[in-house]
């Protein structure tokens, strides 16, 4: 059967839109394909971080990622049924990278949630206006630069100000947040890890 995590690791565009038809027929459902592009995505960094791979192809990788997860959701969503609730996502304030922002999308869409995606760059009063007109759940935050912590805390403290803080679970992602920044900042959970995260949001609904 056609490698799937390689493939991606090889940034095989063709190939692994061809591959993901195999191996759903392989395992009945897509679930072992979203299993496999993870693998990929971190063939990837590792190459990244080997200095193997440069920006550009992180950014062709997580627009391969985006098309084969695109493939995959109607076979995913088919037997999910009713929603699992909502979620109001954004890169914060000041950063523009939304790579990661967009797989946890793809995959907590995939879990069932109904994301409202706010894009980047994203005021605390965009999260805020967004979660008065949509009331959900849950509350995503990325980010990964450094100075994105603050503009998480900027954004809960939006939040609390709003007197919308009880009504919402947050949650934050991207590579700088830690288990210390996630308590200043006053999220309730916080992760580096898409699927991680979706397992979290999942615990919560
Ligand atoms: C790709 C990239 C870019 C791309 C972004 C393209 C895009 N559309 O996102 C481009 C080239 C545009 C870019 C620009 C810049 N970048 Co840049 N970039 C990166 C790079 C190489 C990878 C980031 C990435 O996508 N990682 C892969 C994703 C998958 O990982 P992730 O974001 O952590 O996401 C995962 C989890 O964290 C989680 N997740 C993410 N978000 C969320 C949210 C929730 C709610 C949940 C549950 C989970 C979750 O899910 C993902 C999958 O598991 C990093 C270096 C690195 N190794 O990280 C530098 C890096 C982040 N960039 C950096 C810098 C400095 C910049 C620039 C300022 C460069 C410049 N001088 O112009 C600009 C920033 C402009 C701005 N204001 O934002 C620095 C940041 C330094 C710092 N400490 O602040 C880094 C660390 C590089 C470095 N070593 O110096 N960058």
């Amino acid at each position: 059967m056609a490698n799937l995590a390689e493939l991606l690791g090889d940034l095989d565009e063709e190939a692994v839109l061809e591959a993901i038809d195999e191996v759903v027929a392989a395992n009945g459902d897509g679930l072992a394909a979203v299993a496999e592009l993870q693998k990929g995505m971190d063939k990837v960094g590792e190459l990244f971080e080997n200095g193997e791979y440069f920006v550009g192809d992180l950014i062709f990788a997580g627009e391969i990622l985006t098309e084969a997860i695109g493939k995959l959701k109607p076979i995913l969503s088919a037997g999910t049924g009713d929603k699992m609730g909502s979620i109001v996502l954004g890169t914060v304030h000041g950063d523009l990278h939304d790579i990661g922002k967009n797989i946890f999308k793809n995959m907590v869409e995939i879990a069932g949630f109904e994301v409202y995606d706010l894009g980047i760059d994203q005021s605390p009063e965009a999260f805020v206006e967004k979660i008065k007109e949509v009331k959900p759940v849950i509350v995503g935050m990325s980010g990964v630069l450094t100075l994105a912590l603050d503009s998480m805390k900027d954004t809960v403290d939006a939040i609390k100000a709003a007197g919308l803080r009880d009504n919402v679970k947050i949650i934050i992602g991207g590579n700088p947040v830690t288990k210390e920044a996630c308590e200043q900042i006053g999220a309730d959970a916080f992760t580096t890890n898409a699927a991680e995260g979706v397992k979290i949001c999942k615990a919560w609904v």
